[in-house]
């Protein structure tokens, strides 16, 4: 018999023996991935009296056979021998709670393609968010919001650098030097805040406003394009954290342009090339964004509906 500890902190068990609750799911812990283990387990905790619970949100551990098994708290786990070779190292468990059209939700799209991670994708009904999404994120309440392993992580930025950190094996996006780190991450604030809000003025703004942003995402841009200079990406030679928290937006030119009646690629040619030789050479890039026609149609068509008129 051989007894797994799982590092459980007692408050964890605590909160989840009272509820509806998540608990974390353990790097480098064991998982069942067969039924004989779980009838076993199930006979040995009728005559042990060991502790489990079923986990109560819907992240379901897929076992050998088709067989769904939800996710379980053990504080301990005691394994017979015979049943060792129906475990195997618990996988990662990776939610991206999504909505198409949100270019935040790019953002990480591409980040955890570009890492190779495997991950459920839920779309949102935004007018009707999911509980996970409530639970998850219950201060901002917004698409993008990861879940990894249990854990909630908000605002995509954020989710990138998080990302970045945990599979900092493969593609490395923010530079380990510290003021380079820096640097990319005041790019990163700034497209956020002098490009992103003001996109959404472009796009749900009316008069003077709309137009004063027009003005403002052309000011935004020429800025990014000395800070691109000459390079073929703001990372250099390849996609870097300013690349992934830009490069969403720009499926959102053409609606913007047509919206706004001006055109980008005349003010920005050289930020319009960048954006294309993401798409050209990035698989991560070209698959994440949507098309910008498709982009164009949902945005008319929600407008109609928002002002039939
Ligand atoms: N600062 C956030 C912005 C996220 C955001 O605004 N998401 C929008 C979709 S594009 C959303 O979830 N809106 C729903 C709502 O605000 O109710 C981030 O970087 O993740």
């Amino acid at each position: 018999m051989r007894r797994l500890a799982w590092p459980l902190r007692k408050d964890d068990t605590h909160k989840s023996r009272n509820g509806p609750n998540f608990f974390p799911l353990l790097h480098g812990g064991f998982v069942i991935c067969s039924i004989q283990i779980l009838f076993l387990i199930s006979m040995r905790d009728q005559r042990t009296n060991i502790f489990w619970i079923l986990r109560s949100y819907p992240s379901t551990i897929h076992l050998e056979g088709g067989f769904r098994c939800r996710c379980f708290e053990l504080p301990y786990l005691q394994i017979p021998d015979e049943a060792l070779p129906y475990c195997t190292k618990m996988k990662d468990e990776v939610i991206l709670l999504d909505y198409w059209s949100s270019s935040y939700a790019m953002r990480v799209k591409i980040a955890l393609a570009e890492k190779g991670v495997d991950y459920e994708c839920l779309e949102e009904n935004l007018p009707d968010k999911s509980p996970l999404l409530l639970q998850s994120n219950p201060i901002h309440r917004t698409v993008p919001t990861l879940v990894h392993n249990g854990k909630p992580i908000c605002e995509s930025l954020i989710i990138v650098s998080y990302i970045d950190e945990v599979w900092h094996d493969k593609f490395p996006l923010l530079p380990s030097d510290p003021h380079q780190k820096s640097q990319a991450l005041f790019w990163a604030d700034y497209i956020d805040k002098k490009i992103y809000s003001v996109a959404r003025r472009i796009l749900w703004g009316k008069g003077e406003d709309q137009k004063m942003a027009n003005k403002e995402l052309i000011e935004g841009l020429i800025k990014l394009e000395g800070e691109l200079g000459n390079k073929r990406y703001f990372g250099g030679e390849s996609v870097s954290f300013v690349d992934v928290a830009l490069v969403p937006i720009t499926c959102w030119f053409y609606t913007m342009e047509t919206c706004g009646n001006f055109s980008i690629e005349a003010e920005c040619p050289k930020l319009v090339s960048w954006a294309k030789r993401c798409v050209d050479e990035r698989e991560s890039i070209a698959k994440t964004l949507p098309h910008p026609q498709k982009l164009y149609d949902y945005y008319t068509d929600l407008l109609r509906r928002l002002d039939p008129k």
